[in-house]
């Protein structure tokens, strides 16, 4: 049955179910927020019946809820789902049965799920009930939204993405001034949505000191949407009084420390309500893959690295990263500057530009590892 073709109304309506997941990114704990349509057409053309994200925190999933908005009118309509619907009896029943129960006639699924109680049994489980399913529609497009989900899943680890504002000569900076604005407020915005889609945001200690930066998203209704902040910070050098340990009581923050740091500064910065990772050193460097499967367990999915030079030259040199975005603003910074690890002459090999985009003054480029 999966040799029925998809056709243009099918990748329509996926794009559809896509643009639906992409609502509770970041809001779902350590489940994929996935997109559901249910779709019929009685002759008068088609009809979108019932629609479903995978809830805050991961339950219930989408499926469930699009069956229920659709009620009787799901009987003998086609769902659209971004991800293989689930074949295992979890916190939820398994929604493939939801949807049999409900009379589906037809599955047209996107991304395949890599959860070893649903991986191909959630498909084969519809099949049997005589569902016609057609796999793989938009699966990239899917995937591209899930990625935090599915690496997690694979690598135990969460999805890396290296966000970078260089100047049009390739810098990201000025030695000792501080932050120093590369590019403009519409590009800013693109930055603070991004944050407001990942679990967590890092960056290392230099950057804490140099521009004391507060790292939440800021957009107009998203305040509530801000990631967990982490500090690279072997010697918790992160000063009490910082803006990020200020704000430790309302969003989170993590900081990192060897064993060795004085209980003093442990004592301190715990007091002003930060939350400490221990962390394992090697050379004086933080083991990095050690820390991103302390995340992944610690439920962090998707991981957002946004400076500086320093720490975005660790996590591309132990090639952790999996999507770069490159912020370019069209003035230059000059000689003084801090040159960046990478710029558009010189991505890593094994990234491959997945899409690009005029943000006001600024250009956005977006590579994924391949
Ligand atoms: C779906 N639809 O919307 C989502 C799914 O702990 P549980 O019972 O919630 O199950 C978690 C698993 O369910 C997760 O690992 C993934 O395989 C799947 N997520 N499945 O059918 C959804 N979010
Ligand atoms: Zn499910």
């Amino acid at each position: 049955m999966s040799g029925v073709s998809g056709n243009e109304n099918d990748r329509r309506l996926m794009a559809a179910a896509i643009r639906l997941s992409r609502r509770h990114l970041g809001l779902t704990g350590t489940n994929p927020s996935v997109g559901c349509l249910i779709v019929r057409d009685d002759g008068n053309g088609q009809q979108i019946v019932g629609r479903g994200v995978t809830a805050l925190g991961g339950r219930p999933h989408a499926e469930t809820q699009a069956l229920e908005e659709a009620g009787e009118a799901a009987h003998g309509a086609t769902a659209y789902v971004t991800l293989e619907p689930c074949a295992h009896h979890g916190r939820t029943p398994p929604c493939s049965e939801a949807l049999i129960t409900a009379g589906i006639a037809r599955v047209v699924g996107a991304a395949s799920d890599p959860d070893p109680r649903v991986s191909g049994k959630g498909y084969a489980m519809l099949r049997n009930a005589g569902i016609q399913v057609l796999e793989g529609i938009l699966a990239e497009e899917a995937a591209d939204l899930l990625a935090g989900y599915l690496i997690r899943s694979i690598k135990k680890r969460p999805e890396v993405t290296l966000k970078l504002a260089l100047s049009v000569d390739g810098k990201i900076g000025r030695a000792g001034q501080g932050q120093v604005r590369i590019t403009e407020e519409t590009a800013r915005r693109q930055v603070h949505l991004m944050r407001a889609e990942a679990d967590a945001i890092l960056i290392g200690i230099g950057t804490a000191l140099a521009d004391d930066p507060l790292l939440t998203c800021r957009l107009p209704g998203l305040e509530g949407r801000s990631p967990t902040r982490i500090v690279l910070d072997r010697d918790l050098r992160l000063p009490p009084a910082s803006t990020l340990a200020r704000s430790a009581p309302e969003v989170p923050l993590w900081v990192t420390a060897a064993k060795d740091v004085s209980p003093e500064r442990r004592a301190a910065l715990l007091a002003a309500g930060a939350e400490l990772l221990g962390v394992e050193t090697f050379e004086g460097h933080i083991a990095l893959p050690e820390l991103l499967e302390d995340l992944a367990a610690r439920g962090i999915s998707t991981l957002m690295v946004e400076g500086g030079a320093f720490t975005a030259g660790e996590f591309l040199g132990e090639g952790l990263v999996d999507r770069l975005c490159l912020f370019v603003g069209p003035g230059e910074i000059g000689g003084q500057g801090i040159a960046s690890p990478i710029d558009l002459d010189h991505i890593p090999s094994g990234f491959a530009k997945r899409r690009e985009a005029r943000f006001g003054g600024d250009l956005y480029f977006e590579y994924v590892r391949a």
